[in-house]
């Protein structure tokens, strides 16, 4: 049995990282049965960071390796895609992972008005007298990465018409059917839905969120996908026979 390592879900998602969202999405279409382990804590973890699986006391990190691990037990997300839609298909999921996501982090992590929420929702587990002390010095850390990364350079306006064009180049692909590549969810709709999910879900109303909560193609894709894919790849099929 394959158990996932998770973040707790929050904000009405099935966890609060759009990672481990993403591997929920994978495990629920590879079709194995999988279990969830919710911890707040990733330290333990190989790369101190989460999603991660246990398989046969084996830890595997990381959502691009439990793609993998999926696929050597048989997964086929990509089934009846060309090689070119396969090479775009690398580029989207590229485009989630490496720059949308860290939106989504300066909107939960650089907002004075979410931070709170944010903060007494990710680590409500740590005692309130301490939690301000300890969840300042991360936020610092999480808020310098950025600053390095070169996102949390630029103001909200900036980031929202920096995003824009990513999510032009997915209205596009949407404008040609349900998924981003055809009638049936693949792995870039396991990254990209997560991604834009969590942007819809993140408290407050930043600039980016109304971008997306306002959008219908983006909304109904968002939802869509969700519904395909929270739940087993054999309650789906059941769902589209009936
Ligand atoms: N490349 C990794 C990224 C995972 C990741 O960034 N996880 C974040 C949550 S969204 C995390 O665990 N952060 C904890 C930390 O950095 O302390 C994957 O695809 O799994």
């Amino acid at each position: 049995m394959i158990t996932l390592i998770t973040f707790a879900k929050t904000f009405g998602q099935p966890a609060a990282s759009p990672f481990c969202i993403k591997a929920i999405w994978l495990l629920n279409m590879s079709g194995q049965p999988w279990l969830r382990e919710d911890t707040a804590d990733p330290r333990k973890m190989p790369k101190q960071k989460l999603p991660a699986i246990r398989v046969a006391g084996n830890i595997i990190p990381d959502s691009d390796n439990i793609r993998s691990y999926l696929e050597t037990r048989g997964a086929n997300f990509d089934k009846g895609l060309s090689d070119m839609e396969k090479a775009t298909s690398r580029a989207f999921i590229r485009m989630a992972e490496e720059h949308m996501y860290f939106h989504i982090v300066m909107d939960r992590w650089g907002n004075d008005e979410v931070w709170p929420i944010i903060r007494d929702t990710y680590f409500d587990a740590i005692p309130r007298l301490l939690r301000g002390v300890i969840t300042s010095k991360l936020r610092r850390n999480c808020l310098l990465g950025m600053d390095r990364q070169g996102l949390g350079r630029l103001s909200p306006q900036e980031r929202l018409e920096r995003i824009e064009p990513d999510l032009k180049a997915i209205t596009t692909r949407l404008w040609h059917g349900p998924f981003l590549f055809g009638d049936r969810p693949t792995a870039a709709d396991a990254s990209v839905a997560a991604m834009l999910a969590s942007m819809r879900a993140t408290p407050g109303k930043s600039l980016l969120k109304m971008r997306i909560a306002e959008d219908e193609i983006l909304c109904r894709y968002i939802d869509r996908a969700s519904d395909a894919m929270n739940q087993p790849v054999s309650a789906v099929s059941a769902k589209l026979c009936a």
